[in-house]
């Protein structure tokens, strides 16, 4: 892929020319600034909040710890068959439905307005002989998340979802911390040679020879908005301070396919 600057280091509003533009890679993030107004925001947070009392919060092995509700198809891209990823995508519905069913549907009201602000179809993604994968991951994040990318084609090449051609991430803040917390995205797209039927390379926890002399941008979550980023580029998120709010979200990625229709999954 070849390195583009990107057109202004500024954030830019939902529209299909930006949308487009961050899928090439030319811009580095789209807010939809107040996505989801107080109530909603509070309304969603509580659910989290009852889901945690009720050990529905899982954690991941990663450090720094970070709380999830659904499941991650990136977990599953070692290791695993595709059974085992599939199996926990039906627990991962059950548990989220609980959790939209305390709230409301951030996932269907981001996915109604991605298809018509694109103008393409946006669906939750399939898998040959499988069926839907899990999209709309809820996460706590307050302590921040390591330097990685999010790209199919070289994460999960065994996957239908590597036919896409570009990827984004999007996440709705339903609670964010008045300082940290802040995501650093570095243009500079993820390019590993995938060999068929040996492992992709690790994609977590990058090192700072990945970023040395790129570009960057940061932005903060703001509780209401939706933030969208082109994950294939190495991304990061510091911690919030132990006694502010917590960070927390629900979101997933955005593929585009080569005849432009989007595919989401988390
Ligand atoms: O929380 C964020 O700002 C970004 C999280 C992230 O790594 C992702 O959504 O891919
Ligand atoms: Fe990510």
């Amino acid at each position: 892929m070849e390195k583009k600057v990107w057109i202004s280091q500024k954030e830019y509003s939902l529209t299909k020319k930006n949308l487009e533009l961050l899928f090439n890679n030319l811009i580095p993030a789209i807010r939809v600034k107040k996505f989801a107004d107080l109530n909603e925001c509070n309304s969603f947070k509580n659910a989290i909040n009852w889901a945690e009392e009720n050990n529905i919060m899982k954690y991941y092995s990663v450090k720094p710890k970070v709380g999830y509700i659904g499941t991650a198809q990136v977990e599953y891209r070692w290791g695993h068959k595709k059974s085992n990823y599939f199996n926990s995508v039906r627990e991962a519905w059950r548990d989220w439905k609980k959790v939209i069913g305390h709230s409301w549907n951030p996932l269907e009201k981001f996915i109604n307005l991605l298809s018509s602000i694109s103008g393409f179809d946006a669906k939750i993604a399939q898998e040959t002989n499988y069926g839907d994968l899990f999209a709309g991951i809820i996460r706590k994040a307050s302590n921040g998340i390591g330097r990685h990318v999010d790209f199919a084609p070289m994460n999960s090449p065994e996957y239908d979802i590597a036919h896409i051609n570009s990827q984004l991430g999007w996440n709705l803040f339903v609670d964010s911390p008045e300082e940290g917390g802040i995501t650093t995205i570095y243009n500079r797209p993820w390019n590993v040679n995938i060999t068929k039927g040996e492992d992709p390379p690790m994609s977590y926890g990058l090192s700072d020879e990945h970023i040395l002399g790129s570009e960057k941008f940061s932005y903060k979550p703001i509780s209401g908005d939706v933030v969208i980023f082109n994950s294939r580029n190495p991304h990061e998120v510091s911690p919030g301070n132990l006694n502010d709010n917590e960070r927390l979200q629900i979101g997933s990625f955005i593929g585009r396919l080569p005849d432009n229709n989007l595919l989401l999954w988390s």
